[in-house]
Parts: structure tokens; sequence; C-alpha cells
């Protein structure tokens, strides 16, 4: 499965198509829907949440609640477009539309004038927005469908906001419900309530603030990925996917940048049999991966993710109109992203996985994929 995505944050709408999606997976409006507005929540969201109610419309490859195996075409209006007609139409004139000239420093703005020779930021910013998230969490919705077929689920939580942490916290510690139920996604209520004053102080002070999200892919079997090919290792393929989400500036897979200063015996993860007689570790250091491949245990992965570039007290930068030192363009925006990030991450490494698992077991037909998987559990039965 791959998907691409189109649309400008203040245009229409945005949109995805999800190309190579196996036929016969069951899956609802509501599973997509429910991830659109767990992206929309989060304790330091801006003005855009209250206006939008993120839906997909489905414009192709579903039929009666199953995919058909051709591309599923995703369409989620913007409501705030009617408020900038002018300002986005595709055939009016840019006479009497203000420019933004001034680049923020951390966004793609400057880059992106450089790059295509606009003089105005608003060509950049209305696809380098992080809105254009929304569109990748509804393709990932289908992947996740996919994945649950398959006996695969995945989750995120957050770890830190700002200066705030609880910490690098185990799977097995996480409750999905007390993640669902805290407006920073985050299950240590001593820290979410720590995090969201980190976010208030923050507003208060015109300021931004990053995070850690935590992602954790439960019920993978051994061996999806690979080891002989490059472009076939799953963690450098995860780690792609995540790091193209706006404003991801790290991401590490289990013990990460803490193993590189401890010595092997403390990092490698021991091969045991456990009660039923299956092949397992007595610890998951790796978070799930070696060699490139899953190794059953389950996957687990930090994000790290900077403070978002739009400062209502602004840092310095150069006016691309008059070449004088000006204050960064200000929009309206979050104070913080972090929660709606992990769920953005979630749809990433979802759509990567399922594609791992086609590669194993085909892309045609959710049956021959399950039944190739059952075979597959079967021979590694060692
Ligand atoms: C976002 C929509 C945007 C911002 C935010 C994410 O809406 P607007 O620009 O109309 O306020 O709230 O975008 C950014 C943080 C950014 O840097 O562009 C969304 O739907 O997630």
């Amino acid at each position: 499965m791959r998907f691409v995505t189109a649309g400008e944050s203040h245009g229409v709408a945005l949109t995805a198509i999800v190309t190579d999606v196996p036929a016969g997976v069951t899956l609802s409006r509501e599973s997509i829907d429910r991830d659109l507005a767990r992206r929309q929540r989060g304790y330091g969201r801006g003005g855009r949440m209250a206006i939008e109610t993120d839906r997909a419309d489905v414009l192709s490859g579903i039929r009666f609640g199953r995919t058909l195996g051709s591309p599923v075409t995703l369409m989620i209006a913007n409501a705030d477009s009617a408020n900038w007609t002018n300002v986005m139409d595709p055939w009016g004139s840019a006479e009497g539309v203000e420019r933004v000239t001034a680049p923020r420093p951390g966004h793609a703005d400057l880059g992106g004038c450089l790059k295509t020779g606009t003089g105005d930021a608003r060509d950049i910013l209305e696809r380098a927005s992080a809105r254009e998230t929304a569109a990748r969490v509804a393709a990932g919705a289908i992947a996740k469908a996919v994945l649950a077929e398959l006996g695969v689920r995945v989750r995120s939580w957050v770890e830190s906001i700002g200066p705030v942490s609880c910490g690098a916290l185990a799977p097995a510690d996480v409750d999905p419900q007390a993640v669902e139920a805290s407006d920073v996604r985050c299950p240590d209520d001593a820290a979410a309530a720590a995090m969201r004053a980190a976010i208030d102080a923050a507003r208060a002070e015109g300021e931004s603030l990053g995070g850690i999200v935590a992602v954790c892919v439960e019920g993978a079997v051994p061996g999806i990925g690979g080891y002989a090919e490059a472009v076939s290792r799953l963690d450098a393929r995860i780690a792609a996917a995540v790091m193209s989400i706006p404003a991801i500036k790290g991401v590490e897979f289990g013990d990460g940048f803490a193993a590189a200063s401890r010595p092997g015996s403390l990092v490698h993860d021991e091969i045991v049999r456990d009660a039923s007689g299956a092949l397992r570790r007595a610890t998951n250091r790796a978070g799930g991966i070696e060699g490139g491949m899953t190794n059953g245990e389950p996957i687990v992965l930090r994000a790290a993710m900077k403070p978002i570039p739009t400062l209502m007290r602004p840092l310095k930068t150069i006016d691309l109109a008059t070449g004088e030192v000006a204050d960064a363009a200000r929009e309206r925006s979050d104070v913080c992203a972090v929660p709606a990030a992990g769920v953005v991450a979630e749809a990433e490494v979802a759509m990567v996985l399922a594609d791992a698992y086609q590669d194993l077991f085909g892309r045609g037909c959710l049956a021959d994929m399950q039944q190739g998987l059952a075979a597959y559990r079967e021979r590694i039965a060692w």
C-alpha cells in the first residue's frame, strides 16, 4: 500500500489516494472519522480546530463497507475554506491579496520561496501546513483496517511536552483508554497536568512547545521487513515515514540513542522460550526490530517533535519584499500539536507495516494474505 495526498490548508479540501489496497477488507466510515477526530483533539490546539469537524468522504475504492482492491480516494473538506475564497481562488487575481513576505524561522517558508521563486510564502505554507496530516490520518485508517484483519494493532501516546516528561513508558504499563481520555494523550495524570500547565505558560508567553510521542505496534509476526536489501529494512522504512511528518526531528527504536553508551550485554535481548513454547525475548530493548525485521516483540519507537515555528512573540527574519530585518510572520496556529502528532505517526507506521505485510503475503486480496499468514505462523513455530 502507498498513498499520496493533495490539498492546501485553506483550499477546498484535502485528498488522499491510497493504492495497492487489498480487496475484501471490512471497514467503517466511523473508524476513519474516529482517527480524524483523535488528530483534531489535544490541549494546545489553535482556533482552526474549533472551525473544523474533519470527516472523510470516500470517492472511490470502497463498496458496501469493503475495499474493492482499487485505489481508495478520501476527501476531507476544509470548512474554513469558505473564509479564504479570494485568497485561495484557483482562477482569480493576486491583486489586493496580502502577501506573506516575512518567512518564519523553522518553517518551510524561506526554503520554499527560494526553491520556487515565489515572493509570497503563502504559496508554500498552504501546503507545508500540518493541516495536510489530516489526509495522512484518513489514509492510515485504511492501513489500520488491513492490519486489524491480520491481528496487528497500532497505538500511540505522549511522553513529553516541552520540559515536562513522564519518562519512557513500557507498552504494558500504558492503558490505551487512559491515553484516549487524556487531552494531552499522556496516561500519567500528574505529568498530564504539568503538560497542560506548560502549554498554558507557553501560550501566555507567545511561545510554542514540542515533545516526544511513542508509537507501539502489537501482534506483528517475526520476519516482517528485510535484512537483504537496504530498501526493505523495516526500521529504515518506518523512520523515513515518521520523519516525513512536519516538525519531526528525530526517531528512535527501543532504547535508541541510550543504547549507544551501553555495553552489548545490556543492549541485546536474550532469546527465551515462553510458556507456550514460542521463541520470545526476555527484554525489548531493540524495540521489536532486529536486522531490519520484526522479531515478534512489540515495535516501540519514539519521535521527537520540535515546537511549531509560528510564534506570537516572533523571532527576527528578513522581509523578502523589503530586504529589511522584520518580525517573522504570525498566523493563527497551535501552541502545541504533540498529541496530534502521535495520531499522525500511527497512520504513517500503519501504512509502512501494511505494505511490508503485503511484501510477504501478497497484495491483491485479504483472504490470500490471511491464508499466507496462517501458513507462515505454522512454519515458523520452532
Ligand atoms: C492544522 C491546521 C492549521 C494550523 C496547524 C495545523 O490551521 P490554520 O493555519 O488555519 O490555523 O492549526 O498548522 C500548523 C501548525 C502549521 O505550522 O501550519 C491542522 O489541521 O492540523
